[in-house]
């Protein structure tokens, strides 16, 4: 055994080299990664006796890409194009013996091999595309040569990994061996390409595939026009489509040094420095300061669930798909039945679309227990409420739970903005209980803000956070605070949106600049989705707000076809000139002189005063980190990924121009836009905010 460097060793089985890379956690093909390569393989190559060479990963996966930390960065150690050079290149067989996750820079490093063996549970992918960038080391060019263009542009385009069984299939594995014998199985093929002479084989050479879609550019316009859509407002996508018509287009080498340019021109773009950063904010939410990650966790076998309207439904599917029983309680037959009735649709819609099997639905629907009294949770680990949004209805049935609920049971609310600590102390067991807070349709997005109560145990939220993973969420630790980290921003844009219509502004104007800047929808067009009824009622309602005015008017949103927007019959929306009438009307009743306003000063209203409610949220550590409030954003909002999340952004376009607005319109509007002092500072010290 010879070490090549700290994560390369070098070994000889008879005439075979192998060299292993062990580079946990998921050996990144960092500069010593990348070194111990090109040494360990020109090494082998020397030496006369090595017939072929066999590279093989130490850990849970093979490379899983590029260092993702290093981009940005004065790049060290052998660069991919030397890489390529000593694998393609190198006078003998190389054979990648693939586990686990092969992406990016790390599949195509398999692909400068000449063999591929794979264990039948690795997976392969160009995940590239999340992070703003292309594969920058060929993958472009090779996978095309074996998947066929389409696929490949499927693959690089969705950045979604395939199955080995896929990877058969196309060639881009020779050969898949038994799970859990890789090494062996991939001495065994290195055995039979030097017994039966197998030819040094270099993707580069293999054209049928590209040859066959030359000629036919309707295969790229189909699939830009597929993804236009899908990445409105992305960057990065045009670059892939370029690149993997280059290699229809152009010869091998011209095409790989088009792909390297493409790929070195994204790196120090804003979107893909974004998206880098939401790439590790995504993985910084699951450590908490206080709180040790070997932290005991509570044994949740069965989940309850208070409540079968849009919330409890929703939430119960997550527990459902993860194998956990639930019990779901309501307190009418009518509105049980109503509860269930919906959970199977979703689930029967989701196997029309071949999404699931129906023995999967029955699975699920099986683990269902319909309840109509709290009595029927009593044998809970976890019981969610998801009652009407009242603090009185909450305390009272936190009470009742309290007594029915076994003891160590975990008690959790999903309100979106309610005081925990309030609730809690209706309790004997304060310590037990904590905010859930799902989004809508709670079996689809993937934030939980997990609200921290004053006096609840770390048990209970390092349980939590556990169980969040294990149902595909992404939770956030929060404080308690009106609305928590989500609302209580929103809360600040939705106030400024209303201002904004009223002072000159038109709801379909806000909306637009909204929907330009990336988010799915704007602040009105949100309203009439969501109800402009929530919380409202006839008995109380008093023409004081537009809001109220459309309620009054019967204008509910998209559920009575009109709401700030007119709606047809096919929900297609339209701006309404009877709202235009209203707002004019009562904008003049209030005695406003209207003015235009830009679309600078309809974001700028919109988001920076948001941007400074995160720096209080930070200053009252009701948040541990801005990189939490960023992924709160992208995963419970819609914010743009390639905007990296509100704080982000905020250093995007320079924390001293956001407090300079802030102060200027503090000047002419008032308290609303008086700067956090947390932002004062961040500008004083020239910091950044988004990585406080
Ligand atoms: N670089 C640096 N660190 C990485 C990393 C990477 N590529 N992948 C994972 N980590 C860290 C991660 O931050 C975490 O650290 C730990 O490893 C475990 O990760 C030239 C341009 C492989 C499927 O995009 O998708 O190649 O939090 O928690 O859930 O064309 O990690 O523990 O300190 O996610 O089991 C392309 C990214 C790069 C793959 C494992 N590759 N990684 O998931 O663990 S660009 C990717 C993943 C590129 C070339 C280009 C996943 C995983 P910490 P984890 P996991």
């Amino acid at each position: 055994m010879a070490a090549v460097n700290a994560v390369t060793d070098l070994t000889r089985e008879g005439d075979i080299a192998v060299l292993t890379i062990n580079s946990p956690p998921v050996n990144a093909l960092s500069a010593d990664v990348r070194n111990g390569l090109r040494g360990g393989v020109e090494q082998a190559a020397a030496d006369a006796a090595v017939k072929a060479i066999v590279v093989i990963c130490a850990g849970r996966t093979f490379i899983a890409g590029a260092d993702i930390s290093e981009f940005g960065r004065p790049s060290k150690g052998a660069t991919l194009p030397e890489l390529q050079a000593a694998l393609e290149g190198g006078p003998k067989p190389i054979i990648a013996a693939i586990h686990g996750t092969a992406l990016g820079g790390g599949f195509e490093m398999a692909l400068m091999c000449h063999y591929r063996v794979a264990v039948p549970s690795a997976k392969f992918g160009f995940p590239e595309i999340k992070l703003g960038l292309i594969p920058g080391a060929g993958g472009t060019q090779r996978l095309p040569r074996l998947s066929g263009v389409e696929n490949a542009l499927e693959a690089v385009l969705s950045g979604n990994p395939f199955d080995a069984k896929q990877a058969l299939a196309w060639g881009v594995v020779d050969a898949l061996v038994d799970e859990g014998k890789l090494r062996e199985g991939a001495l065994a093929f290195a055995r039979k390409v030097i017994d039966t002479h197998m030819p040094l084989r270099k993707i580069r050479d293999l054209n049928d595939k590209i040859d066959a879609a030359r000629g036919h550019p309707e295969i790229f316009d189909k699939v830009r026009r597929d993804y236009a859509r899908k990445y409105r407002g992305f960057e990065a996508w045009q670059s892939a489509m370029s690149a993997v018509k280059a290699a229809v287009d152009l010869p091998f080498d011209d095409g790989m040094k088009l792909e390297r340019q493409a790929f070195l021109d994204l790196i120090p773009t804003a979107q893909s420095r974004a998206q880098r950063y939401v790439f590790f904010a995504e993985r910084k939410v699951w450590k908490i300061a206080d709180i040790a990650d070997d932290t005991e966790t509570l044994p949740i076998k069965k989940v309850g669930i208070i409540g079968a309207g849009t919330m409890g439904g929703g939430i119960s599917m997550n527990f459902l798909n993860a194998g956990i029983p639930v019990t779901i309680v309501e307190t009418a037959q009518e509105a049980l039945d109503r509860g269930l009735k919906i959970i199977r649709r979703n689930y029967d819609n989701t196997a029309k679309k071949g999404r699931m099997t129906q023995a999967d639905v029955e699975t699920r629907m099986a683990l269902l227990g319909p309840g109509l009294k709290l009595e029927a949770l009593a044998d809970c680990d976890l019981i969610i409420e998801a009652v009407f949004e009242n603090m009185d209805i909450k305390k009272d049935v936190f009470q009742k739970l309290d007594k029915i609920a076994k003891p160590g049971a975990i008690l959790a609310t999903n309100t979106s903005y309610l005081n925990i600590d309030e609730i809690a102390s209706v309790t004997a067991r304060p310590d037990y209980v904590l905010g859930m807070h799902f989004f809508s349709p709670a079996n689809v997005m993937r934030l939980l803000e997990v609200v921290r109560g004053e006096k609840t145990a770390k048990p209970v939220i390092a349980t939590v956070m556990h169980l969040a993973r294990k149902i595909g969420k992404i939770g956030v630790l929060v404080g308690v605070c009106h609305g928590f980290v989500g609302n209580r921003m929103l809360h600040q844009r939705q106030r400024e949106a209303q201002k904004l219509i009223l002072e000159g502004a038109m709801p379909w104007e806000v909306d637009r600049v909204i929907y330009d800047f990336g988010l799915p929808m704007g602040p009105f067009a949100m309203s009439d989705l969501a109800g402009l009824d929530i919380g409202w009622s006839k008995e109380t309602s008093k023409s004081s707000t537009i809001r109220e005015i459309l309620c009054e008017m019967d204008r509910r949103g998209q559920k009575t076809g009109a709401g700030f927007y007119d709606y047809d019959e096919n929900r297609n929306v339209k701006p309404s000139p009877v709202v235009e009438k209203m707002i004019l009307e009562f904008a003049a009743k209030k005695g406003i002189n209207r003015r235009r306003i830009t679309d600078d000063e309809i974001l700028e209203r919109c988001i920076y005063p948001m941007i400074n409610e995160g720096a209080k949220i930070l200053e009252e550590g009701k948040a541990q980190r801005a990189s939490d409030i960023d992924i709160v954003w992208i995963n419970g909002y819609g914010w743009p990924v390639y905007r990296g999340g509100p704080m982000f952004y905020a250093d995007l376009i320079g924390t001293d121009k956001v407090l300079a607005r802030m102060k200027e319109f503090e000047g002419t509007m008032g308290a609303d836009f008086k700067p956090a002092p947390l932002l004062e500072k961040v500008v004083a010290e020239k910091r950044t905010l988004h990585d406080l």
